[in-house]
């Protein structure tokens, strides 16, 4: 195993910085602009290279990892690798993931020779990946210098981690290798901003103040409450429990406030709520947003926007009815408000007067045709602590938020961004980082046709990944917005196709489901191949989809819709 440089180039200074900050797998594809610096990140001892089949995959797979770890980093090429990669950019922007994506550039002599150059527009500027990376990071820089590395590497990274944003770090072919100093204390890069101690106080006590002039608050938990990190899930469970009020959850914070929680109301997502989570939002008169993202999706079409004021209480600060307090840490004010909070469980009394019984739930036969209903019973039997449950956009997202997630289960899901395709290099980056958990993937065929490639990868690693593969054939989801030929897709054998990446040394399964007693077979052979992915094609009818996804396409199809308004009306 290689050791640390005594020596430092750039590359080196970079893979130390890596590794400083928690990162031990690095996701990359090659290419004649980032090989040496590949070579330095390979000697750190501490970093394992994840090659991946392509860079919108391999910025997928790192924004999986990030969820996994907190951090991560992909590495790519010049233009042809990072226009692709901006793709999982994207979307950890969006999901709020400090990604780092790092590419590689010309040499730093051919912009000032008017040289043209492989991999790019063809035209002598090659400053327009820098300036394309600035809009969808909330950092971007490029290494001009060597000596200038250092100081550009830790304030990209210091950025990255203090937003919970991507940041981009280019880096010139010939400086990988160039000298440059060794890094300095760590703590400069990652030591945390704390809450401003009198701007904490006083939001707390406005807070406390706000609902103490209320009659029914109820708590409602967004997706930013985990990636505040801070020990803010905990504090929020603390915060709960001293007001004594409903709390309910976005889809995309699912399992991020414990399902088995006595106070815990449901998923509210408008008229798709489970539970009857809406009936008790939209009830209260004081509803305390625990880092909530209000979009399109999660409103179903704005239909279920909240008509009261808001309390936002977001990652670094509060906003409430007529006051705005900056510098307020998610995690110190949610333990701060529990303090000094009063008690009102006005919303439980009622909630657990309203709340629907639970559903009876039919067990097929095993004979009996397959049907998304026993898909979603077998798959619920099947979940338990150490569980975390991919779902991609598609059906997915609704069979899975109806999904009851016990005790220690995790749930993730790319509502935001809402890439289809991202649930398989997500979970494999996810899988790299957590190998102990139970992964579970439910994904739709169409989303499995963007990304398929990064099966292999889950062979490669010998991950046990299971995918539960939905064939309806075509994009249910699109359907129902707004249905149109387009919506057809050309049928795979998926099942034969996962395989096929076996190559001669893997361990892959690819199982297919039509009947009920098909799928439990399926699952237990699953369950016994410890050594690879399994993939099980359940084919279902085209027409059996949620009740739910019909119910909020048309709503978003109607928000879709809207005319222009014409200016002044
Ligand atoms: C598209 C979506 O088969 O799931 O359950 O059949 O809908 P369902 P599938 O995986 O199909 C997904 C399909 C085409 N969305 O219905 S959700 C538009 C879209 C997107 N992302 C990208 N391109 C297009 N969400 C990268
Ligand atoms: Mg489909």
């Amino acid at each position: 195993m290689s050791s640390l440089p005594t020596k430092y180039t750039v590359g080196d200074y970079l893979a130390e910085r890596l590794a400083q900050i928690g990162i031990r797998h690095h996701f990359v594809v090659p290419g004649d602009y980032n090989l040496v610096l590949l070579d330095k990140l390979q000697a750190n001892p501490n970093l394992t290279e994840v090659g991946c089949a392509n860079e919108l995959n391999c910025s997928l797979a790192a924004e999986g990892y990030a969820r996994a770890n907190g951090v991560s980093a992909c590495v790519v090429t010049f233009s042809v690798g990072a226009l692709s990669a901006f793709n999982g950019t994207g979307s950890a922007y969006a999901e709020n993931l400090p990604l780092i994506l790092i590419s590689g550039s010309p040499n730093t002599n051919d912009a000032s020779q008017f040289h043209l150059l492989h991999h790019t527009l063809g035209t002598t500027d090659y400053s327009y990946q820098l300036e394309m990376a600035k809009k969808i990071t909330c950092c971007a820089v490029a290494v001009a210098r060597a000596h200038e590395a250092p100081r550009l590497i830790d304030r990209a990274i210091r950025h990255a981690l203090l937003a919970r944003k991507p940041c981009y770090i280019e880096i010139p072919t010939n400086l990988s290798g160039a000298e440059c100093v060794r890094p300095g204390p760590i703590s400069a890069v990652t030591d945390p901003v704390t809450s401003d101690k009198a701007a904490l106080a006083a939001a707390a006590n406005c807070a406390s103040e706000y609902l103490s002039g209320k009659l029914k608050p109820v708590i409602l938990v967004g997706p930013k409450l985990r990636r505040a990190g801070d020990g803010a899930e905990q504090a929020l469970i603390k915060l709960a429990e001293a007001m004594g009020c409903a709390v309910a959850v976005q889809p995309a914070a699912k399992g991020m406030f414990p399902e088995d929680h006595k106070q815990f109301v449901g998923i509210f997502w408008g008229t798709v709520s489970t539970d009857a989570a809406d009936s008790i939002v939209h009830w209260a008169d004081a509803l305390l947003c625990v880092g909530t993202a209000f979009t399109d999706y999660s409103t179903v079409g704005w239909t279920a926007m909240p008509d009261i004021p808001l309390m936002a209480a977001e990652m670094d600060h509060v906003t409430f009815p007529g006051a705005h307090f900056s510098r307020v840490r998610l995690g110190e004010f949610l333990s701060h408000l529990a303090t000094t909070v009063k008690f009102n469980n006005s919303t439980m009394i009622e909630y657990n007067r309203l709340k629907p019984d639970p559903v009876l739930v039919r067990t097929a036969t095993p004979s009996d045709e397959l049907t998304r209903k026993e898909i979603s019973r077998q798959i619920q039997a099947l979940l338990d602590s150490k569980t975390t449950l991919f779902v991609e956009t598609g059906d997915s997202w609704f069979n899975g938020v109806q999904l009851k997630l016990p005790p220690g289960a995790l749930f993730e899901i790319e509502m935001a961004w809402g890439h289809i395709g991202w649930s398989i290099p997500a979970a494999f980056g996810y899988a790299l980082r957590h190998p102990d958990r139970k992964i579970i993937v439910m994904v739709g065929d169409g989303s499995f046709q963007v990304t398929a490639q990064e099966v292999s990868q889950m062979v490669r690693f010998n991950l046990p990944i299971t995918i539960v593969l939905i064939n309806n054939r075509g994009y249910t989801i699109e359907v129902e917005i707004h249905d149109g030929s387009y919506n057809k897709i050309k049928n795979w054998n998926y099942a034969l196709l996962v395989q096929a990446f076996n190559g001669e040394d893997g361990n892959a399964k690819g199982l297919t489901a039509k009947t009920a007693g098909e799928l439990q077979d399926a699952i237990k052979a699953a369950e016994e191949n410890t050594k690879g992915p399994t993939l099980i094609e359940c084919s279902i009818d085209q027409d059996d989809c949620s009740r739910e996804l019909i119910t909020w396409g048309h709503f978003v199809a109607a928000a879709n819709a809207r005319p222009p308004r014409l200016p002044g009306v």
